[in-house]
């Protein structure tokens, strides 16, 4: 379901504030990097612009990746972590979706190159969702960077934190209840969470069941 370009500005804007008032801002500040990586955030813009120039649907999934992060265990780039055995967040059933793995693990290796062992992943998924959106002409939003990356990745946390597109009201009431996001940002972050497409199976259910 593609949202039109306005309702996506404000919605967007209420996204930026959600990702940043209520999860995982303790002990964040702007421009962390400042001087331990003072090119960090424009290698960030740089790096997530040489794909969304030429593929700007990518920034859709790039900013739910961080969404799907934020849901399980904070944002702390857990999202990213592998498993052997198929068992980590990304093999649980939500994330057979998600999209664009690729352009983080580019933007990590630019910034490493850079300033090895010094700026986490979980930084680089909250500033690539920022940058991404707003150079597909949403807004833009203020970053406080210093996230710490999480050494576990869990299948059934994953499974038992994400809101499942099957939820009726009550339980997505909960679940975002549970993460301190009211009514409106369930509103923002459901459907496609908020811009690109989703399919059918997601939410025809609803409309004819
Ligand atoms: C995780 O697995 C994918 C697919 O096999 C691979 O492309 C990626 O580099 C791996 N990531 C890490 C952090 O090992
Ligand atoms: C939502 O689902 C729960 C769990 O299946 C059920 O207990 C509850 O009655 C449902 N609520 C509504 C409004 O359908
Ligand atoms: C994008 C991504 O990482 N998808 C993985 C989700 O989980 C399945 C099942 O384990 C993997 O095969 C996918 O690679």
């Amino acid at each position: 379901m593609v949202v039109g370009q306005r309702v996506v500005l404000f919605q967007l804007i209420a996204v930026a504030v959600l990702v940043s008032n209520h999860i995982n801002v303790q002990g964040l500040k702007l421009g962390y990097y400042h001087k331990t990586c003072p090119n960090a955030e424009s290698i960030v813009w740089k790096t997530t612009y040489g794909f969304i120039s030429r593929a700007p649907t990518l920034a859709a999934p790039l900013l739910r990746l961080h969404f799907h992060d934020c849901f399980v265990r904070g944002c702390d780039g857990s999202v990213l972590l592998n498993s052997t055995k198929n068992q980590a967040e990304r093999d649980a059933v939500p994330n057979l979706s998600l999209r664009g793995y690729h352009v983080i693990d580019a933007v990590k290796s630019a910034v490493e190159k850079a300033c090895p062992g010094v700026v986490s992943c979980a930084d680089i998924l909250a500033l690539v969702a920022r940058d991404s959106v707003s150079m597909i002409h949403g807004p833009s939003w203020e970053v406080p960077l210093g996230r710490r990356d999480g050494r576990v990745s869990s299948l059934n946390e994953a499974l038992a934190n994400l809101p499942s597109p099957f939820f009726n009201i009550t339980q997505l009431k909960q679940n975002f209840a549970a993460k301190g996001l009211n009514m409106k940002d369930l509103a923002v972050l459901s459907g496609g969470h908020t811009i690109g497409t989703s399919h059918c199976v997601a939410f025809g259910n609803r409309l004819y069941n």
